[in-house]
């Protein structure tokens, strides 16, 4: 089968393509649809064109899986150059996601029709990248040079609504789509062709100082990205030159930064998000049903995962000990969805829907049709022992059964069950209903199917699943002690918390090590060097400024203080002279000679510690692949993700500073 065909009805070509999974436009698409325009301008009984897409999706983009090896002709710019000289007027008829340079060709066509489902945008940013097919050119001639700006630059796509409002698209169907699309192709048939994007005055055009005001704002997001700063200088200059010599500008930066390693490391980590959940073992492998999930504990993370659960469409119970935590973690359930409809993300029937399907009980009973129950009770190994033993009486043999902890053993759990091939861990991060990233924990006796089921369960949430051994923290939190350790370390030998979190902050993590511990708790740490300390290395390093502070009663931003003061409640806090004592105490009382740090040192003693601990993880079969432990911390730990995560960055030779 063909990657594109033709189909003539009355007068109306329909042109299909037809490259699964996404029909992204690799190079039998790209000269499939060059021919088909030449085919309809030549062939007389073709008044006008539709092009669709067959699949879930139009082109949701250039084939990125090209990238980095010689493009074969036509290259796309001059696929969409082609449609927009045509001589019969194409008609994009956009289902699924027309993203990046799928958004191109439909800006090449003369009409763009949309299904009310629809996504369009230009994503190229998240790659690295900047629109490479005249989007940067053609979007500000067709919707307002500040809406063309804020989607190259953040690469968030808009729906079809507001893409007929914008003016991005000229109808939109909300029943057959190809049907409509050709009933519009009919009606423009035969009338003069529109003016060519390229050829059209930018819309809107702001003065100088707005612009300078929408460039400062879109840019002061970039966080160090390149591309974003070149996406938005990009569209500044398609309105400053005409739309043809624009082209010429934009091809050259797409072109320097598909050369640049953080291009390299954006597209590195796309494909290992990807791939990172396939489990060659697991092929073939049925999954269990997974209709019916119990939950245990409406705390923090038991709520969240909750809401996750009823997002994807699953029945929920939710168990807690008494009335009272019931009612406070069914509260959070329903707060939770309340501020998800005040954000847009679903409507308040939906919510009320999602409510239907979500019960809470304090007698185990209820459980007793759940396909799957995920525990998240506190981090105590005889609590969880208690509930799990309460689980295998109170659930169906098959029901899976999950636990949530951080950084208990769970072959230890597992074994606390008379069935350990029904137990595996299943790690979310808070708040669970939002972060991406799930560590599905394998025990040495999990059952395959279950294991199976786990990552159904993950693509059910819209998760990234990564498989992980049974270790202390995983991957995520092993890494994250380890290079905490070496943080402490250095605060100890005279680098302040605020040049490592500065450091940090500076190399690309949203906040340093120091405030994001002021900011989870201080105590959650302290309890896991107290539940380790019967068996830590005598011979290890141990920096103890952190107990002092807890032993102060300073857990961070929940006391008012931590490693920094927070002043009423402040979000950001402030140095604090009482913790440079308790350092400078430490220092001392273990005769140490405090030194300055640089922050280059800083960051090298960081990402050695993150590549070290990384290295042990892949020699333990912890973790699957280096990628893997890149796509952890960079979904679970805020790596900067333009750098490719820690192992990516350490043999693409990136510099630290
Ligand atoms: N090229 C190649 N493969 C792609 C692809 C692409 N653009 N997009 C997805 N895939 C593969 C993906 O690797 C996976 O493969 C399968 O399709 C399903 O993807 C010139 C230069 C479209 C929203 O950045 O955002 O155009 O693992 O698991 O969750 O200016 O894929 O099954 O073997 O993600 O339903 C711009 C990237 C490119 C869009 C679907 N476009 N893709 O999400 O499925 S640059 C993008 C996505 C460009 C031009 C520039 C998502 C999706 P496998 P999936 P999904
Ligand atoms: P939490 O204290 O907020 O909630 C624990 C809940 O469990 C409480 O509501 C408590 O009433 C309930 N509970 C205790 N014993 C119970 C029992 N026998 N039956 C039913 N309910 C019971 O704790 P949390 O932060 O939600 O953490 C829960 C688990 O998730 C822990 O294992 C923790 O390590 C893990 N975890 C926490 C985070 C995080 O960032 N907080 C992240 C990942 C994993």
């Amino acid at each position: 089968m063909s990657a594109v065909h033709i189909d003539v009805l009355d007068g109306i070509a329909v042109v299909t393509v037809d490259n699964p999974p996404v029909n992204a436009l690799g190079h039998a698409v790209r000269s499939g649809i060059a021919d088909a325009v030449a085919q309809t301008d030549k062939d007389a009984s073709v008044q006008a064109v539709v092009l669709i897409a067959a699949g879930r999706t139009f082109m949701a983009g250039a084939d990125i899986s090209e990238f980095g090896k010689p493009m074969a002709d036509p290259g796309l710019p001059d696929v969409v150059l082609q449609i927009e000289a045509a001589q019969k007027p194409w008609v994009a008829a956009i289902h699924g996601t027309a993203l990046g340079g799928g958004l191109e060709v439909a800006l090449g066509c003369h009409y763009r029709i949309v299904d009310a489902r629809a996504k369009l945008g230009v994503p190229e940013v998240h790659l690295g990248l900047i629109p490479g097919a005249g989007g940067t050119v053609r979007l500000p001639r067709v919707v307002p040079v500040a809406k063309a700006a804020e989607m190259v630059a953040t690469g968030r796509p808009i729906g079809a609504a507001e893409a007929l409002q914008v003016g991005l698209a000229d109808r939109k169907s909300d029943g057959d789509l190809r049907a409509d699309a050709i009933a519009f192709a009919t009606e423009i048939a035969g009338k003069p062709l529109p003016e060519a994007l390229v050829k059209r005055a930018p819309v809107d055009a702001p003065d100088d100082a707005a612009w300078h005001e929408i460039a400062g704002s879109l840019v002061s997001k970039a966080r160090g990205q390149n591309s974003v700063i070149r996406a938005v200088d990009a569209v500044g200059e398609a309105v400053r030159l005409d739309g043809v010599a624009a082209l010429a500008v934009e091809r050259q930066v797409f072109t320097d930064l598909m050369a640049d390693p953080q291009s390299a490391a954006l597209r590195h980590i796309f494909f290992a998000e990807r791939s990172v959940s396939k489990i060659n073992s697991l092929k073939g492998v049925v999954p269990r049903k997974l209709d019916h999930v119990g939950v245990i504990g409406g705390g923090t993370m038991g709520a969240g995962i909750a809401v996750a659960l009823l997002l994807s469409g699953l029945q929920v119970t939710m168990i807690e000990r008494d009335e009272d935590a019931l009612a406070t973690g069914q509260g959070r359930v329903a707060d939770t969805l309340m501020a998800s409809v005040k954000r847009g993300l679903i409507s308040p029937d939906k919510r009320e829907v999602l409510l239907q399907g979500f019960i809470g009980s304090t007698n185990y009973d209820a459980l007793e049709d759940v396909d799957l129950v995920i525990e998240a009770v506190f981090e105590d190994m005889g609590v969880k022992k208690q509930v799990f033993a309460a689980l295998e009486s109170a659930t169906r043999a098959d029901a899976i059964l999950a636990t949530n902890t951080s950084y208990l053993d769970v072959n230890e759990i597992a074994a606390s069950v008379s069935d350990p091939s029904r137990v595996l861990g299943l790690h979310f991060f808070s708040p669970a209903h939002v972060m991406k990233l799930l560590e599905i924990v394998r025990p040495d006796q999990v059952a395959d199917d279950v294991l199976a089921t786990g990552f159904v369960l993950g693509k059910m949430l819209g998760k990234i699943a990564v498989p992980a051994g049974v270790c202390d923290g995983f991957i995520g939190n092993r890494i994250l002690s380890a290079y905490r350790r070496e943080c402490d370390y250095m605060v100890e030998d005279g680098a302040t918390p605020q040049e490592v979190d500065t450091a940090m902050k500076a190399y690309g993590f949203p906040m340093g090590i120091f405030a994001m511990q002021d900011m989870a708790g201080l105590d959650i740490g302290w309890a896991a060097r107290k539940r380790r300390a019967p068996t830590r290395d005598p011979k290890e390093r141990y920096v103890a400024i952190a107990d002092r502070l807890c032993e102060l009663g300073r857990f961070g931003q929940k006391t008012g203080d931590g490693w920094y003061h927070y002043p009423e409640g402040a979000r950001r806090g402030e140095p604090d002279p009482l913790v440079s004592e308790i350092i400078a105490d430490e220092a001392a009382k273990n005769g140490i000679k405090q030194r300055d740090f640089s922050a280059e040192e800083i960051m090298d003693r960081i990402l050695g510690a993150m590549v070290s601990e990384g290295q042990a993880i892949l020699d333990e079969g912890i973790a699957a692949s280096a990628a893997a432990i890149d796509v952890v911390m960079i979904n679970g730990y805020g790596f900067p993700r333009w750098r490719g995560g820690p192992m990516f960055a350490a043999q693409a030779g990136q510099k630290n500073g």
